[in-house]
């Protein structure tokens, strides 16, 4: 009894705040507060930025700074070695048109040591290099032990489509879970980022995956990592964003619905909040991005700052029109907005002259993308048909 009546205690005030802030969801435009955004092209100390070299010398690095520290969390660089151990696997599911390679990537630091493991496809026909577009995961692995899900991660269309196509699921770096997120790298290789306010979270460690799975694409004869892919739905396409401005490896960024901490601003308060997903998803963002929970004007940066730190590398959004969870207004606008520092510092051509209401399809110019389909949350077949005409035409194939 005694046990019970302390539970309760401990989680009803969880369940009152998640509660309160649930009902205070808004979906309503009218109701959504007057936009004030920090400036990309003002620094902290006032000055204006209107030139590459004071881009990428000066503001870039504040607000990546900014990102780390208030949003994300670091993404630790450093290690002493990573090697990969490779088993072509004879027989798979798409056996008649790719090869299978199942990939334990090794990486040491220290005392410690962790094992992840990456699955690639490669077209069977010919040698390469081949494109490689790689899906960051976090759904379960499917019963029979296959990672392909139809739709979600279409691997026979994509190598028909001269592509190779890789895989990790987010348990192999880090749980997806409030406890048990750091029974991975975070105890295995980066312990002391625990303790920090600023330190790795779990969506930070799926980023830091993706970057070693990019360790292998440049090593390997049949792949052609100058024109990669890195992909991720939802929560995976928040860890897409920021392995990205983490990495610049990547040509081409696709964060999928990815709402809230992701494509879409947070000062709009539309849908999903940072209160109710730093309290439902504590495991996910750094410490401080709870400083920010229901003060949201109090953020010194939005998420329209977030493609801005990937350009001039090409970036491209897909929403759906029934995922108001996400905000899909808000996930235009915050690439809209984020798009003027590759127009304005890396004179590339921006698509996005339209307001989000009068989309009538696609847009996109050879580095930036958006389209906005029916339907629910998901990453499905026609997102990525869509997302593929983009693909080819950016990376010239
Ligand atoms: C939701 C969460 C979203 C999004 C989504 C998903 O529950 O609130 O931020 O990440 O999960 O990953 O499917």
């Amino acid at each position: 009894m005694q046990t019970r009546l302390k539970l309760l205690a401990v989680f009803l005030p969880i369940l009152l705040t998640s509660k309160m802030a649930l009902s205070q969801v808004n979906y309503d435009e009218s109701k959504v507060p007057p936009l004030h955004l920090p400036s990309i092209f003002i620094s902290e100390k006032g000055k204006v930025i209107d030139s590459k070299e004071d881009w990428e010398n000066h503001r870039r690095p504040e607000i990546f700074r900014l990102f780390e520290s208030e949003v994300y969390g670091q993404i630790p660089k450093d290690f002493d070695q990573v090697s990969f151990e490779v088993n072509e696997r004879a027989n798979h599911e798409f056996n008649s048109i790719a090869k299978l390679e199942e990939v334990d990537i090794k990486i040491r630091r220290g005392e410690g040591s962790h094992v992840m493991r990456l699955n690639v496809f490669l077209p069977k026909e010919s040698n390469g290099p081949y494109p490689i577009i790689l899906l960051i995961n976090h759904r379960a692995p499917e019963e029979d032990g296959s990672l392909a899900e139809e739709g979600y991660w279409p691997v026979a269309e994509l190598i028909e489509r001269g592509f190779a196509t890789a895989s990790f699921h987010a348990e192999t770096v880090a749980p997806d879970d409030t406890t048990r997120y750091v029974n991975g790298i975070l105890t295995n290789l980066y312990p002391e980022q625990k303790e920090k306010s600023d330190g790795l979270k779990a969506l930070g460690a799926w980023g830091w995956g993706a970057i070693r799975a990019m360790d292998y694409f440049e090593q390997h004869e049949g792949i052609n990592a100058s024109k990669s892919v890195l992909v991720g739905h939802s929560r995976s396409g928040k860890a897409a964003l920021w392995a990205s401005a983490n990495d610049p490896r990547w040509a081409i960024t696709y964060a999928n619905e990815s709402g809230c901490g992701g494509a879409a601003l947070s000062k709009r308060k539309f849908g999903e909040t940072i209160e109710i997903i730093n309290n439902r998803f504590t495991h996910w963002f750094a410490e401080n991005f709870r400083k920010y929970n229901d003060a949201e004007e109090s953020l010194p940066l939005d998420q329209h700052m977030l493609p801005a730190l990937i350009a001039p590398r090409a970036v491209y959004y897909a929403s759906a029109k029934a995922d108001e969870w996400a905000d899909p207004k808000g996930e235009y606008l915050g690439l809209q907005i984020g798009s003027e520092v590759f127009s304005w510092i890396y004179a590339k051509e921006s698509p996005f002259k339209t307001n989000w209401e009068e989309l009538k399809g696609p847009v996109s110019s050879n580095t930036l993308g958006y389209h906005i389909r029916e339907g629910e949350h998901g990453l499905i077949w026609e997102d990525w048909e869509i997302f593929l005409e983009f693909a080819k035409k950016s990376l010239g194939i």
